[in-house]
């Protein structure tokens, strides 16, 4: 009997990922989207059982990515229906040769294509094949709670932001110490935020889309899953902090100094600079 994909270990572990997105909240309706790029040897199996494929024009060519497989999460679909029916809800891609296109080899079983945040995810994930020397496979997006809540009230700087999560947590320093991105609210779904998008995570494994939500990146999907849910973690504590009129007290920057010495990273400069982290003015409109 061929192997049909439906088996394959990546699309059991996208819907892990996407069923555990969905219960923490983070994708209601059909907000996030996930995407792992996949192997030779992960696709090889499969390739037998694979007839005729659709072809998808891309937004804007990248000739750095053709010929790689990705399993991708659905346009328009809901991340609580993926384990329901994978093969509707996901989709393996794989770009064509001159990078402008990408065929569907499985999946988006009902005629539908990939995420239309697909140009964020394609320059992300080559931008983090540079910067990791090919390590991260996994991007992930999705509308964590309290990280888009905090994007309201903190200056809007990647060293005050990082040292607010920082702060929030004393494990958040040893889990993303590069620390996190921010960039401007732009139109989503565009070529314009992908570029973006992937300039920041070219330099930090998250990425914070103000008054939208986060990107993450990481080798595997439960890295990814693990860095977003432990700054949202920090950011639930900072939402409840800032609530009780917080913070009175905090760590010091030694303190940061400390944990970096004994785990052994090296932490954003910038936001080992600062003193503490301050909220954004007041802006009052009528
Ligand atoms: O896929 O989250 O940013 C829906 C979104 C768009
Ligand atoms: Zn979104």
């Amino acid at each position: 009997m061929t192997a049909t994909m439906n088996d394959a270990w990546f699309v059991a572990a996208m819907v892990k990922a996407t069923t555990d997105m969905w219960e923490k909240g983070w994708d209601e309706r059909n907000g996030g989207n996930v995407s792992l790029r996949l192997t030779d040897a992960d696709v090889a199996p499969y390739l037998a059982g694979i007839g005729e494929t659709r072809r998808l024009p891309m937004t804007e060519a990248i000739p750095e990515i053709a010929g790689q497989s990705y399993i991708v999460t659905g346009t328009g679909k809901f991340f609580r229906n993926v384990q329901i029916d994978p093969a509707a809800n996901l989709g393996v891609i794989r770009v064509t040769a001159d990078g402008a296109a990408v065929e569907v080899l499985w999946g988006y079983s009902d005629g539908g294509g990939p995420t239309s945040e697909l140009p964020a995810h394609f320059k992300s994930h080559l931008a983090r094949q540079k910067a990791t020397a090919g390590r991260d496979r996994v991007i992930m997006h999705c509308h964590a709670t309290n990280l888009i809540a905090l994007t309201y009230v903190l200056a809007w700087t990647d060293a005050n932001v990082t040292r607010a999560l920082w702060e929030g947590s004393t494990e958040c320093l040893v889990v993303f110490p590069e620390g996190v991105a921010t960039i401007p609210w732009l139109v989503p779904g565009t070529d314009v935020i992908g570029d973006a998008t992937a300039e920041a995570l070219g330099r930090r494994p998250l990425t914070l889309w103000p008054f939208h939500g986060v990107f993450g990146a990481g080798p595997t999907l439960d890295d990814a899953f693990g860095l977003i849910d432990t700054a949202e973690k920090s950011a639930e504590i900072l939402v409840k902090v800032i609530s009780m009129g917080g913070p009175f007290q905090s760590m010091a920057t030694q303190n940061l100094i400390d944990l970096a010495a004994r785990f052994r990273v090296v932490p954003q400069a910038e936001a080992m600079a600062r003193d503490g982290w301050h909220l954004a003015p007041k802006v009052v409109r009528a």
